[in-house]
């Protein structure tokens, strides 16, 4: 009888803090490459799961190493150990493979993901190409709360285009110096991080089409056209799909942990006869 009890209530006391625990999900994360033939490319998008606190940067204001490296170099690296060492109890990642140009499908599963709780808001960074130090990204750390995908579900969000890329303000604009020339048909660009002429200014949106600014023109090919790289005139370059697949709802799992209460009754009355 006493065994039973204990048993009993633990399986009551299991109940209730199963109701009421955080439920860390899966996260799956795919970025889609919009971007018309020829456009922009973007570096390894990297995702931050946090309580609403990490705010990865601010326009008008200087970037933090971490940005300007992954704006810069395409590296989240240092954003990622800033994220580590100041988002308590945040979840991230940088989705694998090489920069995405138009076209290109990357993905990325997180574990342990709290969406109903501490990683309930995302934050996205990464840099776009070609350039210096442009990148994409959300200024406000709680623009995205993904809490209604805590039980599964899907968010699509769209990134980049007119008015949505942004200038770290950290390395003066000069094809001399930006990365992915290559890629382009563009001579010089970096050979190595951080190179380039520092720019002492402040992170600020891209308007227009900011290639016609940039210094030492006589790197681009004579008859490049710059269209599908226009930011005045494109669309957001990119669709970042937020999936969560159906968790059990926590009253089916309380059915459940009920049910096992009534087959421990059950044993009871069978032994007591
Ligand atoms: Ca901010
Ligand atoms: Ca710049
Ligand atoms: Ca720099």
């Amino acid at each position: 009888m006493k065994t039973w009890l204990m048993a009993g209530r633990a399986l009551a006391a299991g109940a209730l803090a199963f109701a009421g625990a955080a439920q860390a999900v899966d996260v799956k994360v795919t970025l889609t490459q919009l971007a018309p033939t020829g456009g922009v490319g973007i570096a390894p998008l990297w995702v931050g799961f946090h309580n609403g606190s990490f705010d990865s940067f601010d326009a008008g204001y200087a970037a933090s190493l971490g940005i300007e490296r992954a704006a810069e170099d395409g590296s989240a690296a240092q954003l990622s150990t800033i994220f580590g060492a100041t988002a308590s109890g945040g979840v991230q990642g940088t989705l694998p493979g090489p920069p995405a140009f138009p076209g290109a499908v990357r993905t990325l599963t997180l574990t342990g993901v709290d969406l109903a709780g501490i990683n309930r808001y995302f934050s996205y960074a990464a840099m776009v190409v070609v350039s210096n130090d442009f990148f994409i990204g959300n200024d406000n750390a709680t623009q995205f709360d993904l809490s209604s995908l805590a039980n599964g579900g899907k968010l699509s969000l769209m990134v980049g285009g007119a008015g949505h890329v942004w200038d770290a303000g950290t390395e003066v604009n000069d094809f001399n110096y930006s990365l992915a020339n290559g890629a382009y048909g563009l001579g010089g660009g970096q050979t190595g991080g951080n190179q380039g002429m520092d720019e002492h200014g402040t992170v600020h949106l891209v308007t227009g089409n900011p290639y016609t600014s940039f210094a030492g023109q006589d790197l681009v090919p004579a008859g490049y056209q710059w269209g599908a790289l226009d930011f005045s005139s494109q669309g957001a370059f990119a669709r970042v799909d937020i999936e969560v697949s159906a968790v059990p709802e926590p009253s089916s799992a309380l059915m459940m942990l009920g049910g096992l209460g009534l087959a421990g009754l059950v044993v009871r009355r069978r032994s007591a006869r």
